[in-house]
């Protein structure tokens, strides 16, 4: 599990440095479908960027509970989210996220946030 989630976490990482910035968006879907392998479930848009001082909402529009947990060992932000629930993560702090599901950690996601508004 421990090497599962250091994996995840490297992943992430070298998406960030692509010059690929994400989305421009403060809502985030949470997807899962039970038929399917759990790699296939995930966050939709996968990759987004706001704002410093942004809220960002994660729906879950799936069939099982799901968390949004930033990858490391801080933990800046965890929250769960049940099936036709959402969460707001608020991101204060310029920089990128990579977060995870605590359940289902092949579910990947990052946020960038920019210095103020992003460009
Ligand atoms: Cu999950």
């Amino acid at each position: 599990m421990r090497i599962l989630l250091v994996l995840v976490a490297v992943i992430g990482a070298s998406c960030a440095g692509g010059g690929s910035p994400g989305v421009l968006t403060d809502k985030v879907r949470i997807f899962d479908d039970p038929a399917k392998p759990e790699a296939q479930w995930g966050y939709d848009p996968k990759e987004i960027r706001v704002a410093s001082g942004t809220s960002v909402t994660f729906t879950n529009s799936g069939m099982v509970f799901h968390t949004v947990t930033s990858d490391g060992a801080t933990r800046t932000f965890d929250v769960a989210v049940n099936p036709a629930e959402s969460a707001t993560v608020t991101f204060d702090r310029a920089g990128t996220f990579a977060y995870h599901c605590g359940v289902h950690p092949e579910m990947t996601g990052v946020v960038h946030v920019c210095n103020g508004e992003c460009r």
